[in-house]
This record gives structure tokens, sequence and C-alpha cells, in this order.
């Protein structure tokens, strides 16, 4: 079992790392980003899942701490792939609630560009409906005005929470996630498959970009090119991996 403290150690220590998964064009397979997930390199139990810890993490008084670790090291890897040549390359990042929490969202986001050296617009900030059910109000003023700055918000696990369509009227997003769940079941169940189309529907509606989360088969990325999604990402396309598989893997400097 992960205790908190172990957590703090972790940071200090170093043993967290971030996987990149790559986010691509439906239409042709391009690579356009990539999202960020974290990993902890424990010393004696080996490389362990967000299950693992983030439970315990987003419950302790590390979890500011982690988040703006990930934030940088991300912006950073981000920075480097768009001068090795990949120039419209962008990092999604989730979000966790202490971040949010602390008020100063967009100061620290925008610090962390600068310090990065990453265009705002290769930033894409993932949220969930947890994160926006628990601070609105000063939420919302951060993201509008990270949003103004260009940096990019994505709605994640869309579809799976409570409240998610008049989120759409006051929440500055750029772009929706169709929740895992409903490709794994759209060329089964009609249902899901209703879902998918309604949440593209949302999507042109709002102008807003759509991408699918979860493809694991070429099956559900032709259906879902068939029905107007632009965007995938999946193991279909390649699973979470370290940052130097990710650059070998897509030609870009490490
Ligand atoms: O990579 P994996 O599928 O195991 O991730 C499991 C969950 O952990 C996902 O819901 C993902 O959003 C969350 N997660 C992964 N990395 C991060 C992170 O850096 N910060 C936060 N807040 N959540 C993350
Ligand atoms: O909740 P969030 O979307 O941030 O989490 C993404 C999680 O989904 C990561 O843990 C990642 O490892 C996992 N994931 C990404 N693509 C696939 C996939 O194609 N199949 C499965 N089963 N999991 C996936
Ligand atoms: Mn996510
Ligand atoms: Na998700």
């Amino acid at each position: 079992r992960t205790c908190r403290d172990e957590l703090g150690r972790a940071l200090e220590r170093g043993e967290f790392v971030l996987h990149y998964q790559p986010q691509v064009q439906l239409r042709d397979g391009a690579l356009i980003g990539a999202e960020a997930l974290i990993r902890w390199q424990h010393p004696e139990r080996g490389l362990l899942a967000p299950g693992a810890f983030l439970d315990v993490l987003d419950g302790s008084r590390y979890a500011a701490s982690v988040g703006d670790w990930v934030l940088a090291t991300a912006c950073r890897q981000a920075a480097r792939w768009r001068e090795a040549g990949a120039p419209e390359f962008r990092i999604g990042v989730n979000l966790c609630s202490a971040q949010v929490q602390r008020g100063d969202l967009a100061e620290r986001v925008a610090a962390t560009l600068r310090e990065t050296n990453l265009h705002p617009p290769g930033l894409e900030l993932e949220i969930t409906e947890t994160i926006v059910l628990h601070h609105d109000g000063v939420l919302v003023t951060a993201l509008r005005q990270l949003r103004a700055a260009g940096v990019g918000i994505a709605f994640d696990d869309y579809g799976t929470g409570y409240a998610s369509l008049s989120l759409l009227k006051r929440f500055p997003l750029t772009r929706l996630k169709i929740d895992r769940s409903f490709v794994t079941g759209m060329l089964t169940s009609e249902q899901d498959l209703t879902i998918v189309r309604s949440i593209l529907q949302l999507g042109h509606g709002f102008k807003l970009a759509v991408i699918a989360e979860g493809i694991e088969t070429e099956a559900e990325y032709m259906r879902l090119r068939a029905k107007g999604c632009q965007e995938g990402q999946g193991y279909l396309f390649g699973k979470p991996m370290p940052a130097d598989v990710f650059a070998a893997h897509y030609g870009l400097a490490p």
C-alpha cells in the first residue's frame, strides 16, 4: 500500500516519470500531440500506474506539487519536440483538484509556459467533471484567462458525468474527449453508438474539436472516422510510452 509520506519522498528523489501517449488525426494517422500520463518508478514495487497511487496522492499535501512537476516536465518536453520538427505538437496535461484549489492556476500555468519556452497553443489542460463540480467559479475565471492566452482546454472522460451539457455553455473549452467506455462499446451497443454520435454533434455545434479515447481496433477507427470524428488516441496508435521511446518512434529529438 502507498502511504502519504512516501509520496513526498518520491517527488524529492525524482521517482515520478511521465509517459506519453500519441494523439493522431484520424484522416491520415498523423501525429498531432500526446497526453502526458504519470507513473511512479518505485524503488521496490517497480513501475506503478496512477491507479496504484493517485487516490492517495490526491488526498495528500503533495498533490499540488506533483501537479506542478507534471505540468513543468510535460511543457519542457513539448517545447523540445516542437523544436525537433513537430511545430504543431500539443501536449495534454491532466489537472488535479489541488492545483485548482490553490487559486492561482492561471498565473502558475503562464509562468510555466514562459519558463519552459512553450507557446500556449502547445499546451492543452485536461479537466474532468469531478474538478469542475468542486471548483466551478474560480475555475471558470482561471480557464478563461488561460484560454484568452491561447492554452487549450479539454474536457476529459466526456459523457460519463452528470452535468456535462450545461458545462459546455460556461466553460471555455476547445476539445471534448469521448470516454473510452463509449468507444469500446460502440460497435456492439446501439446506446454507446448513440452517445458517440451525440458527442460528435455537440462538438460540431459548439465548435469544439472531438477526440475519441481508447481506440484499440481498426474497426473502431474506421467507424469513428466514418462518423466524422477527427482525432483519436488509443492502443491502436500507441500505448503510453517513455519520452525516449516516443521520440525514437516519431523521429523527434529526445
Ligand atoms: O495512464 P493510466 O490509464 O493508467 O491513467 C489512469 C488515470 O490516471 C487516468 O484517469 C488519468 O487521467 C489519470 N492520470 C494520469 N496521469 C495523471 C496526471 O499527471 N495527473 C492527474 N491529475 N491525473 C493523471
Ligand atoms: O482518464 P484519462 O483519459 O486521462 O486516462 C487515460 C488512461 O487510459 C490511461 O491510463 C491510458 O493508459 C489508458 N488508455 C489509453 N488508451 C487506451 C486504450 O486504447 N485501451 C485501454 N484499455 N486503455 C487505454
Ligand atoms: Mn486524460
Ligand atoms: Na479519459
